[in-house]
C-alpha cells in the first residue's frame, strides 16, 4: 500500500478571512483551513509536523483509528515545542470524512485557524457530479476588528461564539454549482462551540455520510444540525441555472445565548450541466453492536465530568468487550461527546451510522454501544466545545489488552 508523506508545518499566517478584512491566524503551511491530506484506503500517512509557532503544540487526528501513540494527546506525547517536530505515523483504515487540528491550547490555536480536512476514499463510493469540503467555523472579534480575547470565566462556561461566520477560512464566501448537477459536501463543524442546523434554501438533500463514513442508507432530509467535531455529507442539488440560495444555520437552542439564523453562504447556480450522479438505496452494511436492550456498561455523567476537571480517570476498557455507555446530561446545555480513537453506534432507531461525536442534548441521555479493538494505549473522550474541554471537561482512560 502507498505511503503518503505530508509536510505540516504550524505557523503565524496573515490571514484575509474577507476582502479587506485580516488578522494573524495560525496555519498549516500558510493556509487556513489547512492543506486537504487525500487518501485511500489502506494507505500509509507519515506526517512530519514542524512548529514553527512561539507556543508549543501538537496534531490530533479526528476519527481517525490510529495506534494511541499517535493521538496527539498530552497523554501519550510531549507537544511539540517552538522549533521542534515529530512524525506521525499510522495507515487508515476507514473511508470518510476527518479532520486534523491541534489539541493543546485549542481554544486559541483552534479558533486562529490551525485545523485541516483529511479525507479517505474507499472502494465503493457513490458518483457523484463533485467532491467538496466545507469547513465550517466562526471567529469571535472585539469592537475593533481584533480577535476578541480568550478564556474568561464566562466564556468558558458558555462557550466561544462570534458573529464572523466561516467556510474554509472565508467569511460568507459565494459557491459556484452548475445547474442540474448533484454534488457531494462534506461538511466538517470546526467551531470552537456554534452548533450549525444547516438548511440550503430550504430544498431538500441527502444525507449519505457521517462521522465514520457512509451511513447505511441516504436519508432525504431539509436541515441537519452539525456540532462542533461532527461531520455530514449531504448529496446537493441538482438546482436551476441562475437561482441564488443561502446555506444557513437556522435557529437552534443549545442551552445558552439567543438562537438565531445565520447566513454561511450564497450559492449561485451557473449554466446547466449533465449530471451522472447517483446514490444507491443502500449505501453499506454496518452490522449492530448490540440493542436498544442490552445492558449499560457504564455511565458518563455530563455534570460530572464538567466539574471533574483536569486529570479525571475513568475506568480501563479491555480489548474486544464490547461497551455500552449511557451519556447523562444533567445539565442545562448541550455538549457534543467525543471519543478519541473509536467509532460508535448511536443506539436509537435512526439508520445505522458510525460516529465519533454525537451532541448529548440538555437534561437527555445518549446510548451509546462501542467495541474497544485491539490498540491499547492511553485514550480520552471530552466535550467538543473547546471552552469546555479547557476548564478539563474530560476524562482519561486506558484500553487494556
Ligand atoms: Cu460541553
Amino acid at each position: 500500500m502507498p505511503t503518503l508523506a505530508v509536510a505540516l508545518e504550524a505557523r503565524e499566517t496573515d490571514w484575509v478571512y474577507a476582502p479587506g478584512r485580516r488578522l494573524t491566524g495560525m496555519g498549516f503551511n500558510g493556509s487556513i483551513p489547512g492543506p486537504l491530506i487525500e487518501a485511500r484506503v489502506g494507505d500509509t500517512i507519515r506526517a512530519r509536523l514542524t512548529n514553527s509557532l512561539s507556543q508549543p503544540t501538537t496534531i490530533h487526528w479526528h476519527g481517525l483509528r490510529v495506534p494511541a501513540a499517535m493521538d496527539g494527546t498530552a497523554s501519550v506525547q510531549p507537544s511539540v515545542e517552538p522549533g521542534e517536530s515529530f512524525d506521525y505515523e499510522f495507515t487508515v483504515p476507514d473511508a470518510g470524512t476527518f479532520w486534523y487540528h491541534s489539541h493543546v491550547n485549542e481554544t486559541e490555536q483552534l479558533e486562529r485557524g490551525l485545523y485541516g480536512p483529511l479525507v479517505v476514499r474507499g472502494p465503493d463510493e457513490p458518483t457523484l457530479d463533485a467532491d467538496r469540503v466545507l469547513m465550517l467555523d466562526d471567529l469571535k472579534l472585539d469592537a475593533d476588528g481584533r480577535l476578541a480575547p480568550f478564556g474568561d470565566e464566562h466564556e468558558l462556561h458558555e462557550g466561544r461564539e462570534g458573529d464572523v461566520r466561516l467556510v474554509n477560512g472565508r467569511q460568507e464566501p459565494e459557491l459556484a454549482i452548475a445547474g442540474g448537477q448533484v454534488e457531494r459536501w462534506r461538511i466538517v463543524n470546526a467551531a470552537n462551540t456554534r452548533f450549525m442546523r444547516l438548511s440550503i434554501g430550504g430544498r431538500p438533500f441527502s444525507i449519505f455520510g457521517s462521522d465514520g463514513g457512509l451511513i447505511a442508507a441516504p436519508v432525504e432530509a431539509t436541515e441537519v444540525l452539525v456540532t462542533p467535531g461532527e461531520r455530514v455529507e449531504l448529496a446537493v442539488g441538482p438546482f436551476a441555472e441562475s437561482e441564488v440560495l443561502e446555506l444557513e444555520a437556522l435557529p437552534y437552542d443549545r442551552g445558552r445565548g439567543e438562537p438565531r439564523r445565520e447566513r454561511l453562504a450564497t450559492i449561485r447556480v451557473g449554466p446547466t450541466k449533465a449530471s451522472s450522479a447517483s446514490l444507491p438505496d443502500v449505501l453499506r452494511e454496518i452490522e449492530s453492536l448490540t440493542d436498544d436492550g442490552s445492558e449499560t456498561t457504564r455511565t458518563v455523567s455530563m455534570k460530572a465530568l464538567m466539574h471533574g476537571g483536569h486529570g479525571q480517570r475513568d475506568e480501563d476498557v479491555r480489548v474486544g468487550e464490547l461497551q455500552v455507555w449511557n451519556l447523562v446530561n444533567e445539565t442545562s446545555q448541550d455538549h457534543p461527546f467525543h471519543l478519541h480513537g473509536f467509532f460508535f453506534q448511536v443506539l436509537d432507531d435512526g439508520v445505522p451510522a458510525w460516529k465519533d461525536t454525537v451532541n448529548v442534548p440538555q437534561k437527555e441521555s445518549v446510548r451509546i454501544a462501542w467495541l474497544p479493538d485491539n490498540r491499547p494505549g492511553e485514550w480520552m473522550y471530552h466535550c467538543h466545545i473547546l471552552e469546555h474541554h479547557a476548564m478539563g471537561m474530560m476524562a482519561h482512560f486506558s484500553v487494556v489488552a
